[in-house]
């Protein structure tokens, strides 16, 4: 189950018929795209909460990242902060008591760190040449066209490194997991090795994105949180299949980028191949939304290193403009 390209995906809509584009989609002789997102394109993000417009990175770029990615999560692991999104001490002790019971050996021991799915957080402040990458103008543009506004800010990059394993990254949602008082973000993930069923996709509710926001899960086992901290309104993320929301699989090749909604919910399946399956993430805050900080979601940082306190529009070092 691929997912098409969106280039012109919307075609045979209407709205998307009378799209018209400013700019052609082109790439360079490198297949790297620079051109603005079409009508189509914000189309089909619209209704579907994503999109996946093409390639940013070179073979030779994704090659280098790749490489760059692996050093990284070692002198990360070196350093102490290494962060594993699946990792079983993070589950919540009714989970591990039911895996256990279940006789899951995953609820008793820490987890084969071969297996893990390494989580690294704003390597833009640590290294040159991953800055470099994570200021591309093209995926700024594209942010900012999707958010419809005209600057954006980086809200955070990740290295992403997921091992060969049996784990699944349950469906949540992102904007649970930030201290922002409006869901106006998106995440532009960018795919160093090239990404299928085998090596665990992500998958994503098309639609969800309209159902609003959700309460945040556990990453290893789809257990909600923050029920008591959220408005009484918001509501659980759901079984996408039982809801009749259509599921797409966004396959890429190292290099290419999807866009996906704060709101959508998304998951990804385990990773099967013999090999880490990277990709470096930017996640893009539209410039002006309302910082909430700790009172909403105990983020990386606290207000007082970030300098905001609750109200302000989000800003400060750690939040640069992404120019494009
Ligand atoms: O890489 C994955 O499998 C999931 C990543 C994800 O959920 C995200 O980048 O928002």
């Amino acid at each position: 189950m691929r997912a098409r390209s969106d280039a012109g995906a919307a075609e045979g809509h209407g709205a998307a018929d009378r799209s018209t584009t400013s700019s052609p989609i082109t790439s360079g002789a490198n297949g790297v795209r620079t051109s603005p997102l079409t009508a189509g394109e914000i189309t089909a993000f619209y209704e579907k909460g994503y999109v996946r417009p093409g390639k940013v990175f070179s073979d030779e770029q994704a090659a280098s990242l790749r490489d760059l990615v692996q050093r990284l999560t070692r002198s990360e692991d070196e350093a102490g902060r290494r962060y594993d999104l699946l990792d079983p001490a993070l589950w919540p002790e009714e989970d591990r008591s039911n895996a256990e019971t279940a006789g899951d050996e995953d609820a008793r021991a820490a987890r084969d760190p071969a297996q893990s799915f390494d989580f690294l957080f704003n390597m833009w402040l640590v290294d040159e040449d991953f800055r470099a990458a994570v200021f591309n103008p093209t995926t700024a543009r594209w942010a900012a066209q999707l958010l419809g506004t005209t600057r954006v800010r980086l809200l955070e990059d990740n290295a992403l490194n997921k091992s060969p394993s049996p784990h699944e990254l349950r469906w949540h949602q992102d904007y649970s997991y930030w201290p922002l008082a409006q869901p106006n973000a998106v995440t532009a993930w960018v795919a160093l090795d090239d990404v299928n069923e085998r090596n665990g996709a992500m998958l994503m509710a098309c639609g969800s994105q309209h159902l609003g926001e959700r309460l945040p899960v556990v990453f290893g086992t789809g257990t909600p949180y923050l029920r008591e901290s959220r408005p009484p309104s918001v509501a659980e993320v759901g079984d996408p299949v039982e809801l009749g929301l259509p599921v797409e699989e966004v396959e890429l090749a190292a290099g290419e980028v999807s866009l996906h909604s704060s709101l959508i919910w998304h998951a990804s399946g385990p990773n099967r191949s013999e090999r880490g399956r990277r990709a470096i993430v930017m996640r893009y805050v539209a410039d002006g939304t309302i910082w909430l900080g700790a009172q909403r979601y105990e983020y990386n940082y606290s207000d007082e290193e970030v300098g905001l306190a609750p109200g302000e529009p989000i800003g400060g070092r750690y939040f640069p403009v992404v120019p494009f």
